[in-house]
């Protein structure tokens, strides 16, 4: 029996990838993670603002480049909350305290910017650059929400 049970335990950990081991284990140092999530935001926001660029015109629109930097953000987006462990609003960071006294709206506010981040990609794979620039502007939103709730000045 406890065999098995250590058999059934070996199975889930090696098919459940980075998530059988806690995040928080994952970063040596409070200062990794909080390194981590800003380098993660870095290039989230510079693929976010190259689809901006298009939106706004400043690019012209390539259904290609568009797509290829969705993917990116897509990606990015589902990376920084890992890293956001308790104690690091302290150090370099303009993380506020209310990430983990208010967890549940800082979770939810990242669920929303997700999703909004998946219509992203569905509009970039469109090909409508109207569709594009109203998901863009979804996902805009979600960022701002987000930072005006839980980002330091
Ligand atoms: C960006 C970026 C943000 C968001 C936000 C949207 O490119 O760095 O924080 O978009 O400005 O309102």
């Amino acid at each position: 029996m406890n065999k098995i049970r250590a058999m059934l335990a070996t199975a889930l950990i090696a098919t459940s990838g980075v998530g059988a081991v806690p995040a928080y284990a994952q970063f040596a140092k409070p200062e990794d993670a909080i390194d981590y999530r800003k380098s993660v935001m870095t290039v989230l926001s510079a693929h976010f603002g190259r689809i901006g660029a298009v939106v706004k015109g400043v690019n012209p629109y390539s259904a290609a480049e568009v797509q290829a930097n969705a993917a990116i953000v897509e990606m990015m987006s589902k990376l920084p909350f890992d890293a956001f462990i308790p104690g690091t609003d302290k150090g370099d960071t303009r993380a506020k305290s209310e990430i983990w006294t208010n967890a549940e709206k800082f979770k939810a506010s990242g669920e929303q910017m997700q999703k909004a981040v998946l219509a992203l990609s569905a509009a970039a794979k469109s090909g409508s650059p109207d569709q594009l620039k109203a998901a863009f502007g979804d996902v805009g939103k979600t960022c701002k929400g987000c930072h005006d709730d839980f980002r330091r000045k």
